[in-house]
Order: structure tokens, then C-alpha cells, then sequence
């Protein structure tokens, strides 16, 4: 066919135009991550020896940085929900890189009897843990309180990561030098600060709101975190990975989720934004900063002003120990 005939011809309707333009501005999209987006091929750091511990490691960016550390020789504890998804995520790692060495734990970060379980396991099958990715988390559920007491949202997302962090902080500290990574989002900016969410009470939240507040809670309890453990070769950063095409959305309503799955074309995949998790969990340079908060193009950036303020950084402290009943324990 010769170009004047295909110019010429029936393909060039509207829909076909629309395409390609989508086709385009995709293209023009994955180029621009390709630039933000930290060289991972590059990095020369090997895991072998090690143990890491990621949260939610059985779909979305958790499964990918999972893999991830696995291939570079890491002891990968996949800390799962639900067995099942967990097995069949663990089973397609092992597929793709058959050396690795993986564990399947289950954990229910809603509940802090699971947490305390999870530990309790845990520390007894790794004495040393050199990695902790709290990943897991919930997005887009209405309020609804957990049988002891706390609000499910907020349980997942912080509660759960910080006592699973304390009780971890032995083995963490054992290891010599040990990174903590939290998983933040840039729409912290839209949350606020009452502890009184913890327990489902406080001032009434708007639609998506306990996210928000549950993610700005975490990012500011980092820096706290990062106070205490000065000294002890531990670090700990919050990181936020972009606008991320996974199962993130699944609670919402199906209106949602086919808005996110059109938009999906032009946000990050599970491996994009996998990438700015990687960073901080192998990138050398990192080495000793602690209490910050990286940009989804890896690069320390300002939270929210509420996250930087220590006092109240202090008091959610305070508030958090007691209701986790950590200030019983030692
Ligand atoms: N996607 C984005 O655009 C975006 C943006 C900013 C930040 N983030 C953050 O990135 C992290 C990973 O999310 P994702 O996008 O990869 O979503 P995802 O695919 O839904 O992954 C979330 C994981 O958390 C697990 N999880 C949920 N509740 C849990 C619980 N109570 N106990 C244990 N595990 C639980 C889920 O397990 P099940 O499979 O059993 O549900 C799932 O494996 C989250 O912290 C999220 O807030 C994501
Ligand atoms: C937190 O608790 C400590 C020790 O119990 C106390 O000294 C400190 O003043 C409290 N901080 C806030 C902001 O409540
Ligand atoms: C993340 O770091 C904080 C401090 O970073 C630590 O207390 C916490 O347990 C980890 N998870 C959460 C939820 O903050």
C-alpha cells in the first residue's frame, strides 16, 4: 500500500486518532519516570546474608521490592494477611528467581494480638533483622471499629507498623545496622492531627480522610522514631512511591476504580513504584540519614508541617505506647 493510500484511508477516524494519542502521551509519561526514577540496574549492593521483613508482601509494590531483595540474596520474610495470597505471591517469586530464599509469615496489622504473635514467631526464626519495610496498608474504607477498640483504618496503617516496629527494635538493633522504611503517600498533606482517631473518636473525617490522617501519623512518628534510635545504627525513613496503579483501590466503590483504571495509563506501574522503596532499602549513599522523608523521585523532602512539629511528634508518641500497652512491658 503506498502512504498517500494509507493517508488516505478509513483508519484515520476519530477513535483511531484518540489511540494514538493515548499511545503518545503513554509513551511520553513511562519516559519521564524513566529520568525520575533512581537506577536500580546500577546498584551493586548485595544482600546475601541478610533478613528483610516487608508488610503487604503479596501484591503491589511489596510483592515487587520482595522480589527485589530476594534476587540480590536477602532472606525475605513475606508478612501476609491471608496464607493463601501470601503462598501463591511466595511461589511466584520462587519462579522467577530460583535461589531465593523466602519465608511466608502471617500477620494481621488491624488486630495487635496478630502483631504480638507475628513477633513472637518472627524473632524466634530471625534473631537479626537488617530490613523492615512496613508496606502494608488500607485505603478507602468507612469507619469501622476492630474488636479492641481501634479504628481498622488507622490499626493497619499505623498502630500495627509502630508496635511491630518496637517489638522488632532488638533485632534490628542487633543487626548492626538496620534500615526502617515507611511506606508514606504525598496526600499526607491532606490529613491532620487528632489521637483521637486511634479509637474511631475525634473529629469527623471526610471521604478518604482517615488515609490521609493515618499516613501523616506515620510520616510524623519517622522523625520520633529516628530521635530514639539515634546512636544505635538504626535508621528509619518514610518514602512516598507516586501514584501507583495496584490493588490499592479495591474497597472503593466500582466508579473509582474504573476512573483509576483509565488514569492507569498514565500513573506508575507496581515496579515504578517499587523503585523509590528499593532505593532506600539498598542505595549506599542513604547510609546513616535517618527521620526523613523521600519524594517518590527519591529526593528528601519536607512533609507536611504538622509531620515536623517534634512535640506533637512526642505526644502521638505517648498516646500510641499507651494504647499498644507497650508501657507495660519493660
Ligand atoms: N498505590 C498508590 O498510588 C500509593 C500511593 C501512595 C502510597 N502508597 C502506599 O504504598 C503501600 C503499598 O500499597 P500498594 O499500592 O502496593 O497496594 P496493595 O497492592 O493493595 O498492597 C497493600 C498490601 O497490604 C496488605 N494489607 C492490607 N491490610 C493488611 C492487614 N491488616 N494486615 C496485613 N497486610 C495487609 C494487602 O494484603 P491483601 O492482599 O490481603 O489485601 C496488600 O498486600 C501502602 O502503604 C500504600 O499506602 C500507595
Ligand atoms: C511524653 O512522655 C514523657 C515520659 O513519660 C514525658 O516526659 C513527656 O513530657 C511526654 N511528652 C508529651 C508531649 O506529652
Ligand atoms: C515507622 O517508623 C516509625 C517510626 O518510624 C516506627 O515507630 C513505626 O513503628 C514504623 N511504622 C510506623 C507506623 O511509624
Amino acid at each position: 500500500m503506498s502512504l498517500w493510500s494509507l493517508l488516505s484511508s478509513q483508519v484515520w477516524s476519530p477513535g483511531f486518532v484518540l489511540l494514538i494519542l493515548v499511545f503518545l502521551l503513554r509513551l511520553n509519561v513511562r519516559l519521564r519516570y524513566r529520568c525520575q526514577l533512581w537506577d536500580l540496574q546500577h546498584c551493586p549492593t548485595d544482600l546475601t546474608g541478610k533478613t528483610a521483613v516487608v508488610t503487604g508482601a503479596n501484591s503491589g509494590i511489596g510483592k515487587v521490592v520482595s522480589q527485589e531483595l530476594a534476587r540480590r540474596g536477602a532472606r525475605v520474610i513475606l508478612a501476609c494477611r491471608s496464607h493463601e495470597r501470601g503462598q501463591r505471591a511466595l511461589d511466584e517469586i520462587q519462579a522467577a528467581s530460583r535461589d531465593a530464599c523466602l519465608l511466608l509469615g502471617e500477620v494481621d496489622l488491624s488486630s495487635m494480638a496478630s502483631v504480638r504473635n507475628f513477633a513472637r514467631w518472627l524473632l524466634q526464626e530471625c534473631p537479626e533483622i537488617h530490613l523492615l519495610v512496613n508496606n502494608a496498608a488500607v485505603c478507602g474504607i468507612p469507619k469501622t471499629l476492630s474488636s479492641e477498640g481501634l479504628e481498622f483504618t488507622f490499626a493497619t496503617n499505623y498502630v500495627g507498623p509502630f508496635l511491630l516496629t518496637n517489638l522488632l527494635r532488638g533485632a534490628l538493633q542487633r543487626a548492626g545496622s538496620a534500615r526502617v522504611i515507611n511506606l508514606s503517600s504525598s496526600w499526607h498533606i491532606h490529613g491532620y492531627f487528632d489521637e483521637e482517631h486511634l479509637t474511631g473518636a475525634g473529629r469527623p473525617l471526610t471521604f478518604n480522610q482517615n488515609y490521609y490522617c493515618s499516613k501523616l501519623l506515620l510520616t510524623s512518628i519517622t522523625g520520633e522514631f529516628a530521635r530514639r534510635l539515634q546512636g544505635t545504627g538504626v535508621t528509619v525513613n518514610s518514602v512516598d512511591p507516586g501514584v501507583v496503579y495496584t490493588g490499592i483501590i479495591k474497597e472503593f466503590s466500582w466508579f473509582y476504580r474504573v476512573t483509576f483504571w483509565l488514569w492507569s495509563f498514565f500513573i506508575r506501574d507496581p515496579t515504578e513504584g517499587a523503585n523509590p522503596v528499593l532505593y532506600l532499602s539498598l542505595e549506599k549513599e542513604v547510609d546513616g540519614i535517618s527521620g526523613k522523608y523521600f519524594s517518590n523521585s527519591c529526593v528528601i523532602t519536607p512533609p507536611a508541617k504538622a509531620a515536623q512539629d517534634p512535640y506533637v511528634a512526642q505526644s502521638l508518641w505517648n498516646a500510641t505506647i499507651k494504647l499498644t500497652n507497650l508501657d507495660l512491658m519493660d
